[in-house]
This record gives C-alpha cells, sequence and structure tokens, in this order.
C-alpha cells in the first residue's frame, strides 16, 4: 500500500504552546507561579487558552437531532443509548468492517488538546478534548491507493433523538473531509471533555473536531466513516450550499451571506465580554494553510 502522507510534524509543531497545553501542565505551572488569580482572566500572561467551564460546554450546544434551541440537547440528549456501539468503516478500505467502539479505543492512544472552537453563528469556546488522532483510525482501516475524502455519519435513531422526527435536515447528518485533512494531526476522534466521558449532549460516544474548521464539520454521534474518492455531501451544504461549502474553513475575510465573520463572542465570557477579532483558520494558520496552498478560499468557502 503507498503511503499517502507522511506525519513529519511532532504534537509540538502541530498544537504550539499558545495554542495547547495539558491541563494538567496548566494548572501545576499556575500553582508554581503562584498565579491561580490568573485563571479568572481570558487567557493567562503567556497566552495560553482558559478553557470554558464545563457547564458552558455542555449547556449550550448544536445537535440538532435533539432539537434546534441550543439548551435542547442538554435537555433531550440524556435519552441516548451509546453502549454498545459501533462504527461501520468501509469504502477504499482494506480492512473494512463493523468495528466495536470497545475494540477501537484499545488500540488508539488517546490524550487530551485543548483547542479553540469556532461556530458560524460567530461565538467561540475553548475545550479541552481527549481523544486520538483520526489519523489513526484511518491508518488502522488501511487506505486504499485512490482515495481522496473521508465521509462521516452520525446515527439514525428517532426513537432517541426526537429532532429526528422533524425533516429540518436530511437525516442522518453527514459530514465530509478531504484526505490531507482527514489525516492532519490536528484532527482528532472526540471521545471526552476534561476526562471525563463526553456528554451526549456533546457527541457521545465519538465526535469528530477539526479546529480549524467552523464547528459544524465536527460531526456528532459518528457510526459510519467511509473513505472515497469523490467529494462526500455534507448536510449543511445540502441544506443551503450559498451559504455552507464544503471546506468551511474559520476565515474572517469570507462573511456568511447573512452575517460577518470578521468577530467572535466568546460563550461564557460574561456579560461585558468584547467581541474578539476571528483569526484566519480560527488561530491555527501556521498549522494547515499549506492545505490550502493555491485554492481561492473565496471560492472554496
Ligand atoms: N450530528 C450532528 N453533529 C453536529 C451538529 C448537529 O446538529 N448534528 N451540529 C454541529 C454544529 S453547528 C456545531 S457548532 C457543533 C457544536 O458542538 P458542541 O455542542 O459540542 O459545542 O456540533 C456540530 N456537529
Ligand atoms: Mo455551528
Amino acid at each position: 500500500m503507498a503511503k499517502r502522507w507522511t506525519n513529519d510534524l511532532t504534537h509540538d509543531d502541530v498544537t504550539p504552546q499558545s495554542q495547547y497545553l495539558n491541563r494538567r501542565q496548566i494548572m501545576a505551572g499556575i500553582a508554581g507561579l503562584g498565579l491561580a488569580g490568573v485563571m479568572g482572566g481570558e487567557a493567562n500572561a503567556a497566552g495560553k487558552l482558559k478553557p470554558n467551564d464545563w457547564d458552558t460546554i455542555t449547556r449550550y450546544n448544536n445537535f440538532y437531532e435533539f432539537g434546534t434551541s441550543k439548551d435542547d440537547p442538554a435537555k433531550h440528549a440524556h435519552k441516548l443509548t451509546t453502549d454498545p456501539w459501533t462504527i461501520k468503516i468501509d469504502g477504499m478500505v482494506d480492512n473494512p468492517g463493523e468495528y466495536a467502539l470497545g475494540d477501537i479505543l484499545s488500540k488508539m492512544t488517546t490524550e487530551e488538546r485543548i483547542y479553540r472552537f469556532r461556530c458560524v453563528e460567530a461565538w467561540s469556546m475553548v475545550v479541552p478534548w481527549n481523544g486520538f488522532e483520526l489519523a489513526d483510525l484511518l491508518q488502522m482501516a488501511g487506505i486504499q491507493e485512490g482515495a481522496k475524502y473521508v465521509a462521516f455519519e452520525t446515527l439514525m435513531r428517532p426513537e432517541e433523538m426526537p429532532g429526528q422526527k422533524r425533516p429540518v435536515i436530511d437525516w442522518p447528518y453527514v459530514e465530509g473531509l478531504r484526505l490531507d485533512e482527514a489525516m492532519h494531526p490536528l484532527t482528532l476522534m472526540a471521545t471526552g471533555i476534561y476526562g471525563k466521558p463526553i456528554p451526549n449532549q456533546n457527541g457521545a460516544p465519538i465526535r469528530l473536531v477539526v479546529p480549524w474548521k467552523y464547528g459544524f464539520k465536527s460531526i456528532k454521534s459518528i457510526v459510519r466513516v467511509t473513505l472515497t474518492d469523490r467529494e462526500p455531501p455534507t448536510s449543511w451544504n445540502k441544506l443551503i450550499s450559498r451559504e455552507y461549502g464544503f471546506y468551511s474553513n474559520v476565515n474572517p475575510n469570507v462573511d456568511h451571506p447573512r452575517w460577518s465573520q470578521a468577530t467572535e463572542r466568546t460563550i461564557g465570557g460574561g456579560l461585558f465580554a468584547k467581541r474578539k477579532p476571528t483569526l484566519l483558520f480560527n488561530g491555527y494558520e501556521a498549522d494547515v494553510a499549506k492545505l490550502y496552498e493555491g485554492m481561492d478560499l473565496k471560492r472554496n468557502f
């Protein structure tokens, strides 16, 4: 099998100290310096990210399978059964099959990564995810020559996901990445938050996290991963293609047709928190810009 991508980056390259820090290191560092009060600020003096608290991360969600309001997922997602859970891996792979999540996890190295998270609705959060690199899963599946994209699908179970009883979206929710985006070391399959199992409203038991793209690319409660040679359909693009493209990279220079993307509001930032300028690729430009070299990002939004 031809090697289609070479990991020439270490984790330090991919997630610079300014953007990624093990929470234990933050706590230890702050305790050591006697700077506990700094945690109350937006970020500490070294420019490290301050994660949002558990309640904010788990009570302000988008998960249309449970309703379209931000508090619907926290109210209704407890109905979802997440064990047993299997993921079908198919398409252009050497080892297609139905994999039990437990078997997948026993082969993966999980770690904590603190990522910025930017929704297309112009709000943002900082979330300490636990997960493993999607690249490791794809390598386990055995990527076949000619595969160019990865398609993802969310569980379809209207008995437990009441939002699926209404045709808001053409269920099941689907998403996709180009293979090089999928193989990028920043691209995470998350199974936890703050070291605890990921709450249902955040996409239990396993969801994608692509930190340089708008939140809607980070598909939740995944049951199928398909390697393909064609750009896969994506739910928001199918619904309103003028507003949501395949790439969906965070880009302050490309406005959403109905609102600006130049600034963002930090959820949980308090009543008087100012809007912040949005960074290209959500602040991960140094890590991912080369994936899009030569592309017109205004056309491929
Ligand atoms: N299956 C599914 N995945 C989804 C969504 C959804 O409605 N259904 N919403 C997306 C959107 S718009 C955002 S902003 C993020 C929100 O993730 P969070 O609730 O963990 O913050 O999930 C994304 N993944
Ligand atoms: Mo979103």
